[in-house]
């Protein structure tokens, strides 16, 4: 996930986090325990790395802790997306996958609209509301974030359901 986070954001705030495609996997992979320490871990990468975006102590705990933590709530959906996967259910698996990732990823980003009324206003267009500007950019980063991970789903679970099965 942080190594895709590399990926240049090329349309500034409204770039997808594709990070989010392997994150939602393990996520569903492993369950909601250690999906949320999965989230907790690549959002410390960002401070490691020294890729945070700083403008406030709280903004930070809220973007980079809270909102990567929120990433491993697919994991939520983990037992009965593995149920109908190791019943060969293959649409079954992909409908409550794209749940766990809809959950995920509207989490994460509701607290990034947040944030972003709060503390990213003054980056609004003149005249612009902060709620308006934080929703539309918030908005469709998640929507476009969903639509990535979705699609690696319904590639992934047809063709290689195994990797989200594991011995517990
Ligand atoms: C309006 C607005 N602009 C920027 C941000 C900051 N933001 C948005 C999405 C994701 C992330 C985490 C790093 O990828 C950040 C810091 C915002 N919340 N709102």
């Amino acid at each position: 996930a942080m190594a895709l986070s590399y990926i240049p954001d090329f349309a500034s705030w409204f770039t997808p986090s594709f990070g989010a495609i392997p994150l939602v996997l393990f996520a569903l992979r492993r369950g909601p325990k250690y999906g949320t320490l999965a989230g907790l871990i690549w959002g410390l990468l960002y401070f490691i790395l020294g890729k945070v975006w700083y403008l406030a102590l709280s903004q930070v705990i809220i973007e980079y802790i809270i909102a990567f933590v929120s990433m491993g709530l697919a994991g939520f959906l983990s037992v009965p997306f593995q149920n109908a996967l190791s019943k060969d259910n293959k649409g079954r698996a992909l409908f409550y996958a794209t749940g766990g990732a809809l959950l995920a990823v509207f989490v994460r980003y509701f607290w990034h609209f947040v944030a972003g009324f709060i503390f990213w206003g003054s980056y609004a267009p003149k005249g612009m509301s902060p709620y308006l500007y934080s929703f539309i950019v918030n908005g469709t980063a998640g929507l476009l974030t969903l639509v990535f991970v979705i699609l690696a789903l319904a590639i992934i679970i047809p063709t290689q359901g195994k990797m989200f099965l594991v011995k517990r």
